[in-house]
């Protein structure tokens, strides 16, 4: 399988992640990446790459250009403005409150951002402009025959909606790879996010459409992150309604319920019959993962490789969200790996 990977990826090198009330490094790190390359390498995985550059239009049929100048210009303004640390919202329209985008860093920072952690410092435009290259040139591999790729995408996007960033995602490289399978004339495209969090960015960038099934296997959002989307009973509204489909589940749950979950959206996927699958690919699920409550073993993430591969569909994986780093780059790769039946 190929692997497309960016050196850019390290530039998102925030030092700062709010979290339990104190400035801690943040979980999403540039190491994670080191480590998927390195297991990629050692298994053999296949061809490695770097990405092309596209334009931003492919990247503004997903996100308000608003909101993109808003991330490309936020790490200078902050600094401008006198701040000593890392830029990290700390008000929001609320309840009651306006949505209009004041002028101030500030208030642009409230209006866009959809939680806190997520501090942005200096590279984390360029590293996120090439993880979304990393998930395109993949997807143009697909285009040109490939029947599989591997997006090795940081930072991560799912989080990211068409006008927010947040949950360490700030573009949904994921959506952006969806979108340009259809813009190449695929009628159905199927978006499966295995990532422990639900997929708050890409549900609500699809929710209204037909074209794109969504379906996100997550801790339930009674107990997890993002707390506030994420619920069975969403089912998606006019065109979507009925495509969208949320498997939320609760503290300690075991690979075989997990499984379960898999099957039935499986299910739902080879009924749906899309021309494109594409994997959000977070192996934070796993059971030591240090901000997550899913109890998968390493072997599980082969298993469920497998199941993904029986659906015999060109299928792009693009990754997301894992935590635990040492076992990041096994757990990753054992989900190809199992995939191509090794
Ligand atoms: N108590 C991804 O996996 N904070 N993002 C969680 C846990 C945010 C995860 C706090 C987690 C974001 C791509
Ligand atoms: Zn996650």
């Amino acid at each position: 399988m190929l692997t497309v990977f960016s050196e850019k990826h390290a530039l998102r090198d925030s030092k700062t992640e709010l979290y339990g009330g104190q400035l801690v490094p943040p979980f999403e790190c540039p190491v994670r990446a080191e480590h998927i390359l390195q297991r990629v390498r050692d298994v053999s995985l296949g061809e490695i790459i770097a990405p092309a550059s596209f334009d931003i239009d492919r990247v503004t049929r997903i996100h308000d250009p608003a909101f993109l100048r808003f991330l490309e210009t936020c790490w200078s303004e902050w600094a401008a403005s006198g701040y000593k640390g890392e830029a990290i919202a700390t008000c929001w329209p609320a309840r009651g409150m306006q949505l209009r985008i004041p002028d101030h860093v500030e208030g642009r920072l409230g209006y866009y951002a959809l939680a806190a952690e997520t501090a942005i410092s200096n590279g984390t435009w360029e590293a996120a402009r090439a993880s979304v290259d990393v998930a395109l040139t993949a997807q143009a591999a697909m285009g040109d025959g490939a029947r599989e790729a591997f997006a090795l995408c940081r930072p991560p996007g799912h989080h990211a909606a068409a006008d927010m960033f947040g949950g360490y995602c700030f573009i949904n490289n994921a959506a952006v790879a969806a979108q340009a399978f259809i813009d190449q004339g695929a009628s159905r495209v199927s978006l499966l996010d295995v990532d422990f969090h639900h997929g708050n960015g890409s549900q609500a960038i699809f929710y209204d459409r037909s074209d794109v099934q969504f379906l996100s296997l997550h801790g339930d959002p009674r107990d997890a992150f993002p707390h506030f989307l994420g619920y069975a009973d969403e089912t998606g509204k006019g065109k979507g309604e009925g495509f969208n489909h949320n498997y939320p589940m609760g503290p300690g749950t075991s690979f075989k319920t997990w499984g379960e979950a898999l099957a039935d959206a499986c299910g739902k996927i080879a009924h749906y019959a899309p021309d494109a699958l594409v994997i959000s690919l977070g192996v934070d699920t796993f059971e030591h993962d240090p901000i997550s409550f899913f109890k998968l073993a390493s072997d599980d993430f082969k298993r469920y490789g497998a199941t993904i591969a029986g659906l015999n569909l060109p299928t792009l994986f693009v990754m997301e969200g894992g935590y635990a780093v040492e076992e990041i780059g096994i757990n990753a790769v054992n989900v190809l790996q199992g995939f191509e039946g090794r």
